[in-house]
């Protein structure tokens, strides 16, 4: 980065420094992951700077032929990895992707099904302060609060009463396997499109950790930086029969020009997702997940569902004198990066929460294993019970500080700040 440092070091200084944050915090937000350098280096090509409007072979614009070969790979290897008829690539995040899935199939007023967004859902999923919340009416389907899981009787009955006209399965806080099946069965059944959105497991799904939807759907959409471990960005997967709506969808209908430096870091980061090596990461994932769920219910800590099939967990902290936020404070201040998050039955505000979403995919990347899975859920768990005690985050904080050299994350950015 010597012509950014020389350039404009406050910009290159404010990247330095979040750097050395991702190094030397554990980062558990459950969304989150770290991408190759492979992946970091296609992002920073000069491809940001080609407009490419269209499809591979079918553009608006001249000098496409390289850019096209990258969108082609991408598409090839998106479409490989899931076993999926139709990819679409171009989508510039998951929020992007529902947004073409829903334009694809629905009018303005027309109906949909999501998980409530305090069950686990999320806000593309039909929340009022969102697009979809305001232009199509929304019903919700959840979990049963007494076991944390998707009630699908439930669903099947609020589908039949309802009759919408799709279905969303899929969420950003819950930690079982969520049966898509059962989600194309009742879809069916009522007459309703299944959009499924695997942002969360995608890489899961990938790697057969988690059974995957496109059998049942008839859309899935994703993003490329969660468990999948690719650059920021959405995806979206469909039968052959509706590839054409879709595409259409996404250009002209809701984005330009495609970001054609994401689309090649996407295409890097899918084909190392095809290579054996991502499926053994993404069963360390699982492991990991489980590992500390369990350390954390040994020492006393409700999880919701009382544990994990996935990549994260959700703590339900309503037995303790202890909001989502004020942990979320503490634990950030011990150096354990999570987020506040609802949980069923939440009683307090999204900015406060009675719960936290921790998740495995970031730290697993980063080379970390079971073992050091149990001395972070033990870490966790004393702060949890001493949130206030400074003398004990100070303690934990500098366990955390060996954790993290024994475990570098880019090296490099040990350069010193511009002076
Ligand atoms: N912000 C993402 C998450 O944390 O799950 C969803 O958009």
């Amino acid at each position: 980065m010597e012509s950014l440092r020389a350039q404009d070091p406050q910009v290159y200084d404010a990247v330095l420094s979040e750097s050395r944050r991702q190094g030397t915090q554990l980062e558990m937000i459950a969304s989150e992951n770290f991408v190759s350098r492979a992946v970091l280096e296609a992002l920073g090509t000069t491809l940001t700077n080609k407009y490419a409007e269209g499809l591979p072979s079918k553009r608006y614009y001249g000098g496409c032929e390289f850019v096209d070969q990258v969108e082609e790979l991408a598409r090839e290897r998106a479409k490989h990895l899931f076993d999926a008829d139709h990819a679409n690539v171009q989508p510039h995040s998951g929020a992007q992707a529902n947004m073409a899935g829903y334009f694809a199939f629905l009018k303005p007023g027309d109906k949909i099904l999501g998980m409530n967004l305090s069950h686990g859902g999320h806000l593309t999923h039909g929340s009022p302060v969102n697009f979809s919340g305001r232009m199509y009416e929304v019903v919700a389907y959840g979990v049963n609060e007494g076991d944390g899981r998707i009630d699908y009787d439930a669903l099947r009955d609020v589908a039949l009463k309802e009759r919408p006209d799709m279905i969303v399965a899929g969420a950003s806080a819950y930690p079982r396997i969520i049966d898509f099946e059962a989600f194309g069965e009742v879809a069916r059944e009522c007459g309703a499109v299944l959009m499924a959105d695997i942002a969360h497991i995608a890489g899961l799904v990938a790697t057969g950790h988690h059974p995957s939807p496109v059998p049942h759907a008839d859309v899935v959409t994703t993003t490329t930086h969660k468990t999948l471990r690719g650059p920021r960005g959405g995806l979206i997967l469909s039968r052959e029969e509706h590839g054409r709506i879709i595409d259409k969808t996404v250009f002209p209908g809701i984005q330009g020009g495609p970001l054609m430096h994401v689309i090649a870091a996407k295409a890097v980061a899918l084909g190392e997702a095809l290579e054996p090596e991502f499926a053994s990461y993404s069963a360390r994932v699982v492991e990991n997940a489980a590992a500390l769920a369990q350390v954390l219910i040994d020492r006393g800590v409700r999880l919701v569902s009382g544990g994990t099939d996935n990549h994260l967990l959700l703590v339900d902290l309503r037995d303790r004198d202890l909001t989502g936020k004020d942990a979320e404070e503490a634990l950030e201040a011990a150096g354990i990066t999570v987020n506040k998050n609802t949980i069923p039955g939440e009683q307090r505000s999204p900015f406060v929460t009675s719960g936290l979403r921790v998740g495995t995919a970031a730290l697993t990347t980063r080379g970390l294993g079971v073992s050091e899975m149990a001395s972070i859920g033990g870490w966790m768990a004393d702060v949890l019970s001493a949130p206030g005690d400074r003398s004990l985050i100070r303690t934990i904080r500098a366990h955390v500080t060996d954790l993290c050299d024994a475990y570098p994350l880019y090296p490099e950015v040990a350069a010193p700040p511009v002076a």
